[in-house]
């Protein structure tokens, strides 16, 4: 699949506001600064379609992307401590009513390379299950670890999330590892939600 110029559609603070659309949905989570606005950049092939920061926690809201074909969904990242609990709940109830109203095709839940996947993560992951998202695990920043240090540490990750090590894909927005990969298994997941829609 090719990206050939995607765009910024809207912002949403409030779960009664989500986007509405008949393309499907691709949503992008994780924790806050694990590289989502990166993510979204590299599979456009722009550098700046989404904010990115070195300020964790920026993005609070959901940001909607054009990218032809489908329509891209950049969620608040969460686990950001200097947040108040009020925002919290805040981001809670807008996450859970994303996942429970919207008819998302794939969630691309992203953790870092580096480390053991947090409390959050595992939350996420469990909330993926209970609202039966499908999802794949991308675990980001791979250019900030040897080449040697990739296979062991999605092992490693795979083991603390309990899902097969098939089901991470290593990615980096410096260097363009995974661009491929994650375009073809959003490429897959559009056919097969279409296939299913059609039975
Ligand atoms: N080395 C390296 N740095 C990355 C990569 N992806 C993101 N970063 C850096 O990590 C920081 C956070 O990236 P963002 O893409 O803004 O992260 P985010 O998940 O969108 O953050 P929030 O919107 O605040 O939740 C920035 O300084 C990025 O340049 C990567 O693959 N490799
Ligand atoms: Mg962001």
């Amino acid at each position: 699949m090719v990206i050939k110029d995607a765009t910024f559609i809207t912002s949403v603070a409030s779960a009664d506001k989500l986007y509405k659309t008949n393309k499907p949905i691709i949503a992008v989570a994780g924790k806050s600064n694990v590289g989502k606005s990166s993510l979204i950049n590299m599979l456009a092939n722009k550098k700046k379609l989404a904010k990115t920061s070195v300020t964790p926690g920026r993005t609070r809201l959901i940001n909607y992307f054009d990218f032809g074909s489908f329509v891209l969904a950049d969620l608040p990242g969460y686990g950001f401590a200097k947040v108040s609990k009020e925002e919290k709940k805040k981001w809670a109830v807008l996450l859970e009513n994303f996942l429970a109203k919207e008819n998302i095709c794939l969630l691309l839940s992203l953790v870092d390379i580096r480390h053991d996947p947090t409390e959050d993560d595992k939350m996420m992951v469990n909330y993926l299950y209970h609202y039966a998202v499908p999802f794949v695990l991308i675990a980001t920043k791979a250019d900030k670890l040897g080449k040697t240090k990739i296979k062991p540490s999605i092992n490693q990750i795979a083991s603390c999330l309990k899902v097969g090590v098939g089901d991470i894909t290593p990615s980096s927005a410096q260097t363009g590892l995974g661009k491929q990969e994650i375009l073809s298994l959003i490429e897959q997941a559009i056919i097969s939600a279409k296939d299913t829609s059609e039975i």
